[in-house]
């Protein structure tokens, strides 16, 4: 037996009140329905939740959410690094999300964006005056045979991109003294697409620490054909790869991993020949995607399979009331969890004009930030527009690699994100890039 609240609607869908029953668990054909449904309690949808749990009170708000468990992603890179413990990367789903809201403690498996209603994996069937979609990406490392395998059994074959592989990275680091430590970057959308290369220079800064570097060669296999997609970051990074003696090679896309004998496949995309190196230690970033039950819904998504979005208010390009914030929707910015502090700050004031039946004045610039840590103690802090231009919050050249900046992503930003951003009281570093510019300029710089 189990308690649930069963919310009881009057009128054109509001919510007014609710009351407690207790009934069986077998499934029931009762329809739950909320003021705003939030698919995803990620960084998105915790910060999107705790914000509407404010406006709407208790009750009104559900989040739509299968894990029990929350990770901060970001701190994943140093966990690699070896300088956090990846415990501390990790708290509950209950803990995290607003008292307010309701845990629906499901997937969402289907979208009925013209009913208003989304199916869930245990049998419910939600409906919803508004919705926020925040789902993430989907990590497909089923797309590279050979690679869930690896992963599986060979210790040096790692990725700080899932939770059950970011463990093993710091020890296959300290276990590699000889031969090629690959890292690469695959031939789709990522998020954090700083993150690949940041454990690589942790990496050749260990090897050298440890005094194995001249014995161990340091590649970076990338599908693109550049290292960053900004050029004031990606010069400052070419220095950063040519001081270091880090060989880069362009257009190169992973696409087997033969375990059994230490062999990494590679496509060259520009001539389609295969390239097989031999591999140490091998960190893989696997291809990536919206998640499949998004993707599903051919009239919500892009070509791709994004949300899709108007750039600038975040909400559905097809249905009013539906918006989307973070890695899976279509907004044409690196995603990363600073997009989505700023986009959650858009989505808020947007969708609560929308409420009021006021009009949408909020825009998106497409704001993000990727903090590109070079070493232990160093970081080059990227942050720019959609149109790839920096939009740097401090008054000084971020381009550097700087200790204060390493000091602001190893301590302040994880405090950040627990305390700040999850409970959406951050919308990003826009009024403080403003005010350090006394208002004079907003940092913006065009290349
Ligand atoms: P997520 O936080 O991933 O949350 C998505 C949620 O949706 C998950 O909880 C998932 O369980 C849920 N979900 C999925 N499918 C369904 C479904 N069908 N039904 C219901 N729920 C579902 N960002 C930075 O800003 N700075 C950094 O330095 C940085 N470094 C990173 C380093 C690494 C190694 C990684 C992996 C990421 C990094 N990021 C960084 C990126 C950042 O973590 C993400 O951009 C951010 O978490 C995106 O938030 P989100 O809410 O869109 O997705
Ligand atoms: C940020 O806001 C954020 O979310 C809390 C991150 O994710 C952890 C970031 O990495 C960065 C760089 C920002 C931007 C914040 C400042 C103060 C520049």
């Amino acid at each position: 037996m189990q308690s649930v609240r069963i919310l009881v609607h009057h009128g054109r869908g509001a919510c007014i009140s609710y009351s407690s029953r207790t009934f069986s668990t077998s499934r029931r054909a009762d329809q739950k329905s909320y003021k705003l449904v939030v698919v995803g309690g990620g960084a998105g949808g915790c910060s999107t939740a705790s914000r509407f749990c404010r406006r709407l009170g208790k009750g009104q708000v559900a989040v739509i959410e299968p894990s029990e468990v929350h990770y901060y992603q970001p701190l994943w890179t140093l966990v690699g690094g070896g300088v956090r413990k990846f415990e501390e990367t990790v708290r509950s789903t209950k803990d995290v999300l607003p008292k307010e809201c309701d845990w629906i403690k499901a997937k969402v498996l289907n979208f009925d964006p013209d009913d208003n209603t989304v199916t869930t994996s245990d049998g419910q069937k939600i409906k919803y005056d508004y919705m926020v979609v925040s789902m993430g990406m989907q990590l497909n490392f089923n797309l590279i045979p050979g690679a869930l395998e690896a992963l599986k059994n060979d210790p040096q074959v790692v990725s700080n991109y899932a939770p059950w592989t970011v463990p093993k990275t710091y020890p296959a680091i300290k276990n590699t003294t000889s031969g090629n430590a690959i890292f690469t970057f695959p031939n789709t959308p990522i998020k954090c697409a700083g993150a690949p290369q940041k454990i690589m220079y942790l990496a050749e800064e260990q090897f050298r620490q440890t005094g194995v570097r001249d014995k161990v060669n340091v590649v970076y296999n990338t599908a693109l054909g550049v290292i960053f997609g900004v050029k004031k970051y990606a010069a400052r990074l070419m220095k950063i790869v040519d001081k270091r003696n880090i060989k880069v090679n362009y257009k190169r896309n992973l696409i087997e991993v033969k375990s059994d004998k230490k062999e990494a496949v590679f496509e060259n995309l520009d001539t389609g020949e295969k390239e097989t190196f031999t591999y140490s230690m091998l960190h893989l970033t696997p291809p990536m995607s919206a998640p499949d039950e998004l993707r599903q819904c051919k009239k919500l998504v892009n070509e791709a399979g994004f949300l899709e979005v108007n750039n600038e208010t975040l909400q559905s390009t097809r249905y009013p009331n539906i918006f989307s914030i973070g890695d899976c929707n279509s907004a044409p910015t690196s995603k990363t969890a600073a997009a989505v502090a700023t986009q959650g700050g858009v989505v808020q004031k947007n969708l609560c004009a929308l409420m009021d039946g006021k009009p949408m004045l909020k825009k998106y610039d497409g704001y993000t930030s990727c903090p590109l840590i070079t070493s232990r103690g160093r970081c080059i802090l990227a942050e720019f527009d959609y149109n790839g231009n920096p939009l740097e919050t401090f008054p000084i050249d971020q381009g550097k690699e700087r200790w204060t900046m390493y000091h602001l992503k190893n301590d302040v930003l994880p405090f950040m994100y627990w305390n700040a951003l999850l409970t959406g009281h951050w919308n990003g570093p826009g009024f403080y890039r403003k005010a350090m510019r006394l208002g004079l300029s907003d940092g913006s710089v065009k290349q």
